[in-house]
């Protein structure tokens, strides 16, 4: 008698395991979605560049631990506006709407967010929007006005705007939580987007960071001082960092000896908007180095590399913040049982120039601002330690994550591919794509970067500029990978880029690109530009 109750006992709970397992299976993954602002992949260790491993980022390298690095994951068009947009529409811009920054979102087309919520997801977002016009498909939302402020920043929940005390990544780390913590649904499975304003320019960490890297020499690229021949829009760029970064308002250099006021700082707002407790706690930290600086007298190359390295300091120090947040975070996700249903992805909306060709900023489809990182854990589907070197975009997230969530009919037609299979093993990474498109518009603009569009392959790079140049680029990323030596002339590639040429076509043909897309801008707009940045 006590044996069959037992047996039945054991019975009964196997069957209760078995139950718990099959609602897990059938349980839809949340998803918690982080963007930063301009992360470079040269300042996120998991990616293992030397810049990174001086500075580490251990949390978020926990999410390459947990799961999978991608190595060749790349944006469509590299600037902030039009990256969110292509994300959440799954569509080149093009397609989309929104080509440039200041271009408005059309928020009435399909989006992510609306099918996810349509399926059944409570959808959130928090941080920086950049879209103009409030987000739609969101059950809650509080966004940063415009780029947002690092210190005291704006922020419009449902409609109203005000102005919160405190350092931008902290408050949206703070709001990511309490949103999980008091306002989500545990009935529901969510989709929750945290997007950061860091790193962003003006580089502004938080005061427990202003000298957390002083003591570091971070490496400067080999091409910090390049020589361009053959590459008329690498010249012509106005993101250098010894020529175009404004020494008050970027670099925090101060007019003289023991004077803490800026030099030249034509934006005010970034430090005047700080309470008078954290402008002097900001004087003090910087009061110090710049007397340093002031005694060297540095002239020439020296001013030039002194400045390479204050900025990577300031960069780097404001991803510190960041990697505490992602810490937090994911501690409450594994706190709260959390972690094992939940897809966690981190990536930035582009990547950024860390003194590569002596640069800052992005936009070109050149590797360091074309490629943008990309980290995705899911315990149970997505093995820990993998590296996944398809080629992937931003494109492909509104499928995938759909994909994800079991939503595979949508209603619109999107662009991109769900590439869930690269990660759950039921897709060879050789079959998945052979080449990715871009297609850059914002000229004339801040920096300079001429119109242009290309393809890449796993090897190699064809690249068109236009508006008021019209010169092609050829890359060997094998024997070129700092792109460099523009090889479109070269004779030993000529068969390749006839191949490429052609590629070019039918790429531009099946994402739908027509003649509207190779407008010119009016020259007198491009002078006027070229005097206002220069
Ligand atoms: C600001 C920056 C630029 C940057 C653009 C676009 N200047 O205008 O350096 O390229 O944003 O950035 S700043 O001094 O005002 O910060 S993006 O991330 O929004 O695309
Ligand atoms: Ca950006």
């Amino acid at each position: 008698k006590f044996l069959l109750v037992g047996v039945m006992a054991l019975v009964c709970l196997s069957c209760k395991q078995e139950m718990a397992k099959k609602l897990l299976e059938n349980k839809r993954p949340n998803i918690l979605f982080i963007m930063s602002d301009d992360h470079a992949i040269q300042a996120l260790s998991a990616y293992g560049h030397p810049i990174s491993q001086l500075a580490p980022t251990p949390n978020i390298d926990r999410i390459a631990k947990n799961g999978a690095l991608f190595t060749q994951s790349f944006v469509t068009n590299s600037i902030c506006g039009p990256s969110r947009a292509v994300i959440l529409t799954g569509k080149h811009s093009h397609i989309n709407g929104f080509r440039q920054n200041g271009d408005h979102f059309d928020g009435n087309q399909p989006t992510l967010p609306k099918m996810l919520k349509q399926s059944g997801y409570q959808t959130t977002i928090v941080g920086k929007w950049h879209l103009h016009g409030y987000p739609q498909g969101f059950d809650y939302w509080k966004i940063i006005v415009d780029q947002g402020n690092y210190y005291n920043p704006d922020f419009i929940e449902n409609g109203d705007t005000t102005r919160i005390e405190g350092y931008a990544t902290d408050i949206i780390t703070r709001d990511a939580l309490s949103w999980l913590k008091d306002k989500r649904n545990d009935s529901l499975p969510f989709f929750l987007m945290v997007h950061h304003k860091a790193p962003h320019r003006n580089w502004m960490p938080a005061l427990r960071h202003t000298n957390k890297y002083d003591s570091i020499q971070f490496p400067l690229p080999e091409t910090y001082f390049p020589n361009f021949q053959d590459q008329q829009a690498a010249r012509e760029q106005l993101q250098t960092i010894y020529e175009d970064m404004y020494e008050g308002h970027d670099l925090k250099m101060t007019l003289e000896l023991d004077n803490v006021e800026l030099a030249h700082n034509p934006w005010k707002t970034d430090f005047e908007r700080m309470s008078p407790e954290q402008r002097k706690a900001w004087d003090e930290t910087y009061k110090e180095k710049n007397n340093d600086f002031h005694q060297a007298g540095l002239r020439g190359r020296d001013l030039a590399e002194w400045k390479g390295q204050r900025y990577i300091r300031d960069y780097i120090a404001t991803i510190a913040a960041l990697d505490e947040g992602v810490g937090k975070l994911l501690d409450y996700l594994e706190n709260n049982g959390l972690d094992e249903n939940t897809l966690v992805v981190y990536t930035s909306d582009q990547g950024f120039y860390l003194g590569e060709k002596g640069w800052f900023d992005k936009r070109f489809m050149y590797e360091e601002s074309f490629g943008t990182p990309l980290l995705m854990q899911l315990p149970g589907t997505i093995a820990p330690n993998q590296k996944v070197k398809a080629l992937v975009q931003n494109l492909d997230f509104a499928q995938t994550f759909l994909d994800f969530a079991g939503v595979t009919e949508t209603d619109f037609e999107m662009q991109g591919k769900s590439f869930k299979g690269l990660l759950d093993g039921s897709l060879e990474e050789d079959d998945f794509r052979d080449v990715v498109y871009y297609h850059y518009y914002d000229y004339p603009a801040f920096h300079m970067v001429k119109k242009h569009y290309g393809i890449r392959t796993k090897r190699y790079k064809l690249i068109h500029f236009y508006d008021d140049i019209d010169t092609w680029e050829f890359y060997d990323l094998k024997k070129d990978p700092k792109e460099m030596y523009n090889a479109i002339n070269d004779d030993v590639y000529s068969k390749t880029i006839n191949r490429m040429h052609k590629k070019l076509d039918s790429v531009q043909k099946h994402y739908k690109v027509t003649e509207r897309e190779f407008e010119k801008a009016p020259k007198e707009k491009i002078k006027r530009a070229y005097e206002q940045f220069d």
